[in-house]
């Protein structure tokens, strides 16, 4: 066979099967073409490559060249007819992702709660202030939550009706009698965290702890002053709830103890912490009050112009209080206190009742 005839075959090829790939609508037109054009068995480029053989032996090389050339063309011409089908057949999906006004999956950011919130901010003030951080059980012994805060077995805070007290085995502590027998363990973060560095006097049981005066005695049975140290947390007390009090509330507790610390240096911290916390428009008295563990003792009020509230307690160390976890009274003082942060929470978001703030409503809690 002449070369040219060969050629002309393959011209006529060229121009026929991306033609016919084209023009199919759809997949079983394209697949007839295919077979038409490029079938292994039957297909006509197979038909002009089996005359290959019958090209003048001088021409085949170039013949083969060629050959090769319009196969590789007609089978990209068939594989752009194939995805020109495939995306054709997608075209509701395209339309759907590309559609701006289609309203997007809303997806809802959960927050931190406002008394979270609350202690994170009370917590950077104070660490602007020199104090740093420690943490206490909520689970305590009465050791911890009366008597190393020199609130005798008899004192009223001690009413088993102001207190949640806790039935915790019957490891003989919940006997009163003293008799510690097979000691209930706290949970061992604590025991872990809070090594006892000397025997206690008899706790006959536990309690959820009404204070985080706790924290007092825990943070200076660790460290040899100078000690300046909050606590923020939860403390439980049997209170009707109303729109300043709830059973469950939270507590920050400061306390400061070291050479020469005096009730002026309590009273400029706490104006600096007002002040910081609320602005410049807030207004701080300290009303003459007692707690066994301080002398003398305040309550600490602050108003703003619809009048005063009562944020907290504070005082100086009790010297007993000194004592009881090793540090010398002639040597060291300190003063402590003990402020409400729910009620420091709805003063700084205008909440009107902190009942609120355990409603879990999400209306109410997305606002902050
Ligand atoms: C005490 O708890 C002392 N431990 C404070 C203290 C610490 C005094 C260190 C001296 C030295 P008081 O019982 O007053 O004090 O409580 C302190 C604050 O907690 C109150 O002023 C109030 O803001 C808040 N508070 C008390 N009871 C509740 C309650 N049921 N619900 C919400 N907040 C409360």
């Amino acid at each position: 066979m002449a070369l040219s005839d060969f050629l002309t075959e393959l011209d006529a090829l060229l121009g026929e099967a991306p033609a016919a790939f084209g023009a199919a609508g759809d997949a079983a037109a394209l697949e007839a073409a295919r077979v038409q054009f490029v079938g292994a068995k039957s297909g006509r480029l197979k038909a002009v490559q089996k005359g290959l053989a019958a090209v003048d032996k001088a021409d085949r090389p170039a013949a083969g060249k060629r050959f090769n050339e319009v196969k590789q063309a007609i089978e990209s011409a068939h594989q752009a007819a194939v995805e020109r089908l495939a995306s054709a057949s997608r075209p509701a999906a395209a339309a759907r992702c590309a559609d701006p006004t289609v309203p997007g999956d809303c997806r809802r950011l959960g927050r931190l709660h406002p008394i979270t919130q609350t202690i994170e901010e009370l917590k950077e003030i104070m660490g602007r202030l020199g104090f740093s951080v420690a943490d206490g059980p909520e689970i305590e012994d009465q050791w911890y939550n009366f008597e190393a805060l020199n609130i005798p077995a008899d004192h009223p805070a001690r009413n088993p009706l102001e207190n949640f007290y806790l039935e915790l085995g019957d490891g003989g502590r919940g006997t009163g009698d003293g008799n510690h027998g097979t000691a209930v363990e706290l949970p061992s973060q604590h025991t872990q965290q809070y090594p006892a560095p000397r025997p206690h006097p008899p706790a006959p049981s536990f309690l959820l702890r009404s204070q985080t005066s706790t924290v007092q005695i825990r943070a200076m049975e660790r460290m040899r002053p100078p000690v300046r140290i909050i606590s923020c947390g939860r403390v439980y007390r049997p209170d009707t709830a109303d729109a300043t009090h709830f059973p469950m509330f939270h507590q920050m507790e400061g306390l400061l103890v070291d050479r020469g610390v005096t009730m002026a240096d309590l009273k400029s911290t706490l104006r600096l912490f007002a002040r910081s916390a609320f602005a410049d428009d807030v207004h701080i008295r300290f009303r003459p009050s007692f707690f066994p563990f301080t002398e003398p003792s305040v309550e600490v009020d602050m108003s703003w112009a619809d009048g005063w509230i009562e944020m907290g307690g504070a005082g100086m160390v009790d010297p007993n209080v000194l004592q009881a976890v090793g540090y010398d009274p002639e040597e060291y003082s300190g003063f402590a206190f003990g402020l409400g942060i729910e009620r420091i929470c709805a003063r700084r978001h205008g909440i009107a009742d902190i009942r609120e703030l355990f409603k879990n409503d999400v209306r109410f809690l997305q606002q902050f």
